[in-house]
């Protein structure tokens, strides 16, 4: 039996989630925090940086990190981008590796072959959880689930399996859970009202990035930058210029529609 709350020691560390691009990380972190922080588009590659939002749940403050799709990188950035997923996956308390039901599949389901790759460049002593995104998309063939939770065990030892719809806030309480049991016991990194690490600023230029992202095609989302140039707190308003950026003049065309 669990002891009671007051006698319990007070949990807290690091979880990295990482995984392939557009698993569904970013909406993972969102609906852990329950605050839309980190963007999320149904491009692939969507975020660039490690985004940090602090949870507190039951007696544990878990420092959930967002990081980029992992991914064959054709950049610079693309490189940048994984190197930073596979840092915060090394330097974290628990690696929350993220999965997701394929779009229109339900039968003989397996582990993708990247995600077996990816698993098995991993420290196999690293504290890991295997969380399954996107659940909602088995409908009522929920069972094929069971059979794709075994072939993945077979990959590596996890602490512990989560199957999760974080779009539907399906899983995410006991996926909060199982990663608080594996944080060392020690007090709050973090004050109570702390959220994350990164400006306003920051985040003003991801939602301008976002909204660019789903605005246009394939092409021109991994190429554009938005810088903030003004940011004005008034009385009623905030005022804010940003800059968007992209490589190519026939890209600028498309993103201001001339
Ligand atoms: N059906 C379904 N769609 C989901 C779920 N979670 C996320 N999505 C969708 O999957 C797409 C990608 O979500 P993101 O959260 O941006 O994925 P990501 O892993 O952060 O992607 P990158 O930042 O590009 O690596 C979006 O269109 C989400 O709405 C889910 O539980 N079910
Ligand atoms: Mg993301």
């Amino acid at each position: 039996m669990e002891p009671p709350a007051e006698q319990r020691p007070h949990r807290s560390g690091t979880a990295a989630i990482v995984g392939r691009a557009n698993v569904g990380k970013s909406t993972l972190l969102n609906a852990a925090l329950r605050e839309r922080l980190a963007i999320v588009t149904p491009t692939p590659q969507t975020t660039r940086d490690r985004i940090l939002g602090v949870v507190r749940h039951g007696d544990a403050q878990i420092a959930l990190v967002d990081t980029p799709g992992l991914h064959r990188p054709k950049s610079r950035l693309g490189r940048r981008m994984n190197t930073m997923a596979r840092d915060a996956a090394r330097e974290a308390d628990v690696l929350v590796f993220v999965t997701a039901i394929p779009k229109n599949a339900h039968k003989d389901l397996a582990p993708a072959g990247r995600d077996v790759e990816l698993l098995q460049q991993v420290d196999p002593d690293s504290r890991a959880v295997l969380v399954v995104n996107k659940i909602d998309l088995l409908g009522k063939h929920r069972s094929a689930l069971l059979p794709l939770l075994e072939r993945f065990s077979e990959v590596r030892r996890f602490s512990a399996v989560v199957p999760i719809s974080a779009l539907r806030d399906d899983g995410i309480d006991l996926l909060l859970s199982e990663i608080s049991k594996l944080l060392p016991e020690r007090g709050p990194a973090y004050d109570d009202d702390f959220l994350t690490d990164r400006p306003v600023r920051f985040f003003a230029s991801e939602y301008v990035r976002e909204q660019v992202i789903l605005a246009t095609k394939q092409e021109i989302p991994h190429s554009v930058a938005v810088s903030i140039e003004r940011f004005e707190d008034g009385e009623k308003v905030t005022h804010i210029d940003a800059t968007v950026r992209c490589a190519r003049d026939g890209q600028r065309k498309i993103i201001i529609g001339k």
